[in-house]
């Protein structure tokens, strides 16, 4: 049995994890160790996600004792010790297969609930087809921007974190200076045990930046106090070298407000692909060479299927049918409406080619392949 954190200021629904009724499994991720689940809890309106994922191993649960150690108490949990249940699969020669069941402190699963989750939280938690937009300030200005504007996420978290009214305990570090301040804390990714896959957000106090397009140089003082305040902070807190730390924005982020996400660069966290990453360093640089860089950029970005903001991107220039082969134009004509392939193919010429393109474009459904859009 779950309680979610409540405070008397921001109520935060309540119910019973072991009571979880699945309606159906979003993405099962075989390499992350990860599975997002949809259901529901007591009321079947109201949709849940539950994401389940396995803990990354410390370096600690795998220390073995020493001699002189034996007697020390009190025992930190270790794999190699008495409470190890072993199978055996198979010995063959000098190659052995077990499958092990550690001590109870060493079987936890980290669990993230959105609870009640909306179209949009199910689209990002699915597996599902991706495409790379470039979007240039145009395209900014007449599609996306309107989109997000009337269509986003709610920031409720993150008003809740700035004004100290959730995860309050939680805070790293904090500079309140309503223009170049920010505070720090543990994302939600992060199982907050293991250094190694450590996961930080840096939160600025500014409300009025929605993204890295609205960076300009005015914010060089704010991004410059995050960048060195960050690896201050954390340096002090988890004994980490500053240059071993992987600062960045996502571009779409799925949050409208800017923050940084940090993490130790010898760790693969998710979401550091380079369609969505920008270094903070990189964005701090651009802006000393050009001050209204990201008004001019086109910077490239990836929607998934599913989400609306592809439709109108559709509509604009054809982006689920490529262009025929050797026709690599720059900007690809708009095509005929009836080409639209959510809608189905018009004919049957058209069908089996889509379906040949579709199929070079699908991964055979590989578990081990399978990605969510977050
Ligand atoms: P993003 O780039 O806007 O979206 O980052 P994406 O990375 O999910 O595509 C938002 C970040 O905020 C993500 O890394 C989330 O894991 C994190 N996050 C989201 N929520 C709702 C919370 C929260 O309630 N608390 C904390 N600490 N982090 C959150």
């Amino acid at each position: 049995m779950t309680e979610p954190v409540e405070s008397s200021e921001v109520k935060s629904p309540s119910y019973d994890l072991s009571k979880f009724r699945l309606k159906r499994i979003l993405t099962n991720n075989t390499v992350r160790k990860s599975i997002s689940l949809l259901g529901t809890f007591d009321d079947p309106a109201d949709d849940a996600i539950v994401v389940l994922e396995k803990n990354a191993y410390r370096e600690s649960e795998v220390a073995t004792e020493l001699p002189s150690e034996e007697s020390e108490s009190p025992k930190k949990p270790s794999y190699f010790s008495a409470d190890l249940k072993v199978d055996t699969e198979f010995v063959n020669n000098i190659y052995g297969s077990y499958q092990v069941v550690p001590s109870r402190d060493l079987c936890g699963v980290k669990c993230t609930v959105i609870y009640p989750a909306t179209e949009k939280h199910i689209e990002k938690y699915s597996v599902c087809q991706k495409y790379l937009i470039r979007e240039t300030p145009d395209l900014y200005q007449r599609i996306t921007l309107p989109y997000l504007t009337s269509s986003q996420f709610s920031l409720e978290w993150v008003y809740n974190i700035l004004e100290h009214k959730q995860e309050t305990e939680r805070i790293v570090f904090e500079d309140k200076d309503p223009e170049t301040g920010f505070i720090l804390l543990p994302d939600l990714k992060w199982d907050g045990r293991n250094i190694e896959s450590l996961y930080l957000l840096g939160i600025v106090h500014k409300h009025d930046i929605k993204s890295l397009r609205d960076l300009n140089g005015s914010h060089l003082d704010l991004l410059r106090n995050l960048r060195q305040s960050s690896k201050d902070a954390i340096s002090k807190r988890y004994g980490i070298n500053p240059n071993q730390l992987r600062m960045y924005f996502h571009y779409q982020p799925s949050f409208y407000h800017l923050h940084v996400h940090i993490n130790p660069v010898r760790n693969d966290a998710p979401g550091i692909w380079c369609e969505k990453s920008h270094m903070l360093d990189t964005v701090i640089n651009n802006l000393e060479l050009m001050t209204d860089y990201y008004q001019r950029a086109t910077l490239p970005f990836v929607l998934y299927e599913g989400n609306k903001l592809l439709d109108l991107y559709e509509q604009e220039q054809p982006i689920r049918v490529v262009p025929a082969l050797g026709d690599d134009k720059e900007q690809p004509e708009k095509e005929s409406a009836d080409a639209d392939p959510a809608k189905g193919c018009s004919n049957e010429e058209q069908e089996e080619r889509q379906c040949k393109r579709i199929k070079l474009a699908t991964p055979e459904p590989k578990e081990a392949t399978a990605q969510a859009c977050a």
